[in-house]
């Protein structure tokens, strides 16, 4: 019997990480649920039979281990560590908030895909998805650091798909609008629950994480030929970022 496919999950242990990583389970990949909270990718991984690696995606060394871990082959990385920290003006801009946002949704990135490459191209037929958002396609009050930083997801995405035009490695951007996860907002605004909630407040469905990963799944599973470059997805109530169908009772 030929050994399953194979996927690395970033961020996995909770929201569209999570999700993806069990969507991609029930496709038959045997994945490695990477994060930093290791009680929740443990749990996650004997859950979906997939391996639970302990990572911090802007740790150099903490990235090496996860390629010692993953080996010499890997079918699929998904680069979905990443987060919104803070949602200032830029003119009461907190360096430091910028600086964890540029670390975890750009180098991070930059620094798993730089890591599992070889395995990738090694595969033969490697994809690198990553989350990218609508946040990286247009600006919104409060959102710089964050935008800016998505912008950067988008960015290198080109940047690597350009240079790897000649290896069999496809590279994929999926830019997510309205997303209600556990947690998302709630980082952003450092726990306060109230102003998490505002973000979603009359809004029947937003997007879950588990149409995300319905879309990732996808995305990754197209014969290998075909590269989705990007995907931008939203819930039918949000036409745009500013215009969002709210209905207030
Ligand atoms: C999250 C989307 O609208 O909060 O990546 O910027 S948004």
């Amino acid at each position: 019997m030929s050994s399953p496919r194979t996927a690395v999950v970033t961020g996995a242990s909770s929201g569209i990480g999570a999700a993806t990583a069990r969507t991609l389970a029930a496709q038959g990949f045997h994945v490695y649920c990477a994060a930093r909270r290791t009680d929740r990718i443990e749990a996650l991984a004997s859950e979906i039979g997939g391996t639970a690696v302990v990572c911090d995606v802007t740790s150099k060394e903490s990235v090496a281990a996860l390629a010692e871990t993953v080996g010499d082959r890997l079918d699929v990385l998904v680069n979905n560590a990443g987060g919104a920290f803070g949602a200032a003006p830029v003119a009461q801009g907190d360096a430091d908030d910028w600086r964890r946002m540029y670390e975890v949704n750009v180098i991070g990135l930059m620094q798993v895909t730089r890591a599992l490459l070889p395995a990738l191209v090694a595969s033969g037929a490697g994809v690198i998805l990553n989350v990218g958002s609508t946040a990286g396609r247009t600006a919104y009050e409060g959102g710089a650091g964050y935008t800016a930083a998505k912008h950067g997801t988008k960015v290198v995405t080109e940047t690597l798909r350009l240079e790897l035009w000649d290896q069999p490695v496809r590279v994929c951007e999926i830019a997510p609008g309205m997303v209600r996860t556990d947690e998302f907002a709630l980082v952003r605004f450092e726990g306060d629950q109230e102003r998490a909630e505002a973000v979603y407040a009359g809004v029947a469905e937003p997007l879950t994480a588990e149409d995300v990963a319905d879309a990732i799944g996808w995305m990754v599973t197209r014969p290998v030929h075909v590269n989705i470059d990007e995907l931008v997805i939203r819930p039918r109530a949000q036409a745009a970022q500013h215009k969002v169908h709210r209905v207030h009772d």
